[in-house]
């Protein structure tokens, strides 16, 4: 399909194909959280213990995605979201302990079907505000009526206490004022909270380990 001008005028909800674009997104994102949750079944089929704590899913809006090609100043476009925007389809994984992060992340990779495409480790690398959480960039085939589409989804893996630490931000951000900016002081204070989280964290593992002896 050629995209014209005047289609690229109108907002991304209403261009022609919109439904059966953010469709394939919605697919993929059902894709992986049936992976997960069978995982998480396997794991209490053989053990005592699941690493997953709970897992959260998430589509973009079609506002969003626009809101998001306009601050990237990308053309907005269904051709310019599928280039640009990788986090349409977005699921997060909750796990109990930082091991149970990693071990996720392997057994997800190694499915030969998920193509890895980016790994952002920030819990190796917090970011400089405190954020712990391994984000990976992925890409699933979903069989649609009429052909295959390979889809990028993106997957954030983090501990209980990483995603109270990162929830709590998210909240303060969006409340401290309309720019989503947090005072020097609070981010001060909100890195150390997460460091302390971080520590407890250490800790947790640990006196599992232990136990586990
Ligand atoms: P939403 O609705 O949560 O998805 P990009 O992926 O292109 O948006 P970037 O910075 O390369 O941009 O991506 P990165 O670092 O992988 O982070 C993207 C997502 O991680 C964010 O999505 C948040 O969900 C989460 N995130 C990243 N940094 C922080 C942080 O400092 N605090 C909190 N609470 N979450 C963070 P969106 O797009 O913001 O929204």
């Amino acid at each position: 399909m050629k995209w014209t001008e005047q289609e690229a005028s109108l907002p991304l909800g209403k261009q022609e194909g919109f439904e059966k674009f953010h469709h394939e997104y919605d697919a993929a994102m059902k894709k992986v959280n049936a992976k997960v949750e069978i995982l998480t079944s396997d794991f209490e089929v053989r053990n005592d213990y699941s690493p997953i704590h709970h897992i959260e899913k998430r589509l973009k809006t079609a506002e969003s995605i626009e809101e998001k090609l306009t601050r990237l100043g990308c053309e907005v476009s269904i051709p310019s979201a599928r280039e640009n925007i990788k986090d349409i389809a977005g699921l997060r994984i909750i796990c109990n302990f930082i091991e149970d992060v990693y071990q996720v992340a392997d057994m997800l990779t190694a499915q030969d079907d998920i193509e890895l495409v980016t790994c952002k480790d920030y819990i190796k690398n917090p970011k400089d505000n405190g954020y712990r959480s391994l984000h990976l960039g992925l890409r699933v085939p979903v069989f649609l009526i009429d052909r295959k589409v390979v889809v990028p989804v993106e997957l954030q893996i983090r501990t209980v206490a990483m995603d109270f630490w990162a929830s709590l931000e998210h909240q303060l951000r969006y409340k401290q004022n309309n720019e989503g900016r947090i005072s020097a002081k609070t981010n001060i204070e909100l890195k150390a909270c997460a460091e302390v989280s971080a520590k407890l964290d250490v800790q947790m593992q640990k006196i599992f380990d232990e136990v586990k002896k």
